[in-house]
């Protein structure tokens, strides 16, 4: 991008003195000097003006964001910076604030205008630390966000950790279906490489059920309290015949497997070319 400014600027130097140099020519012959120089004036300012409103449409052009999330030890983090430089960590500790970084592009889309910009954030998911940086940043930023890559751990998805997995999915997706069209998710079943772990199709049916009933015992309790319309939920949309389903939501919600231990994360990457590109 440097390079380029400063070929842009020497252009432009280049193009006001040429004018100069013909005006001044111009200007010794004809002694038009009177009606020259107005014209030559609006032209400058003109080339300048659009010169920084260029400048300024670059600074200000929207970054747009994908953000890793899921609960703790399902392997964000490792993700993160395989995304972000191409590499495993050789240890990772539990994330205790934010990171983000550009997204590592594939050498044919470097040089790409519409792959640059894109930043990977990586959230740590203790409850607490979800409250005080991943809601807020949902609340300030929800028009950055791209999309959403939701790790769950496969190895160890059980009832109890589907119940989890359930809240915290229900907490994040009633946010993003606040939004027109809501946010794309793309939800990782990671570790497939560890032999307890479960297929794609099992964890999609479990989270459905439990978060159908995550859905109606929220109902239920605003009933009791007789609270209407206004304190719904918004995940209404995608229950039907009393039974949830990702695929009614606004937002398209993508599964997947594999494991990022053994490079097997190429659905994730396809995920992510698609929503840039679209
Ligand atoms: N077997 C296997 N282990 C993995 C895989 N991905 C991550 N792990 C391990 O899972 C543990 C947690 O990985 P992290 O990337 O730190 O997980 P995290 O989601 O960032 O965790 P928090 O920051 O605590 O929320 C680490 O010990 C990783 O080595 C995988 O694909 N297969
Ligand atoms: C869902 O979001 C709405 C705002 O869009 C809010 O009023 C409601 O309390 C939220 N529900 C839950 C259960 O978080
Ligand atoms: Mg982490």
């Amino acid at each position: 991008m440097d390079a380029m400014d400063v070929l842009e600027e020497d252009l432009i130097a280049e193009a006001v003195s040429a004018i100069e140099t013909e005006v001044e020519t111009y200007v010794g012959t004809h002694k038009l000097t009177s009606l020259i120089i107005p014209f030559l004036v609006t032209l400058i300012l003109i080339i300048i003006g659009g010169y920084l409103m260029k400048k300024h449409s670059l600074i200000t052009s929207n970054k747009r964001s994908f953000v890793i999330c899921g609960l703790q030890g399902s392997g964000k983090t490792n993700l993160f910076h395989l995304l972000t430089n191409g590499k495993l960590p050789i240890l990772t500790v539990s994330t205790l604030e934010p990171k983000s970084g550009d997204l590592l592009l594939n050498e044919e889309f470097t040089n790409h205008k519409t792959f640059q910009d894109i930043e990977i954030i990586d959230f740590p998911a203790n409850s607490k630390l979800k409250n005080l940086y991943l809601l807020p940043y949902f609340h300030d930023k929800i028009n950055e966000i791209q999309g959403i890559i939701y790790m769950i751990d496969s190895s160890n998805f059980d009832t109890k950790s589907c119940h989890q997995v359930a809240e915290d999915l229900f907490e994040i997706m009633n946010i993003t279906e606040g939004k027109p069209n809501g946010i794309d998710f793309m939800i990782f079943a990671n570790k497939n490489d560890l032999f307890t772990s479960k297929k794609t199709n099992k964890i999609k049916e479990m989270l459905e059920s439990e978060i159908g009933k995550i859905h109606q015992l929220k109902l239920r309790s605003l009933n009791n309290v007789e609270d209407t319309d206004d304190d719904k939920d918004n995940l209404d949309i995608a229950t039907k015949d009393g039974k949830f389903q990702f695929q009614l939501l606004d937002g398209n919600v993508d599964f997947a497997e594999g494991n990022i231990f053994k490079d097997k994360y190429s659905k994730i990457m396809d995920w992510l070319y698609e929503k840039i590109v679209n």
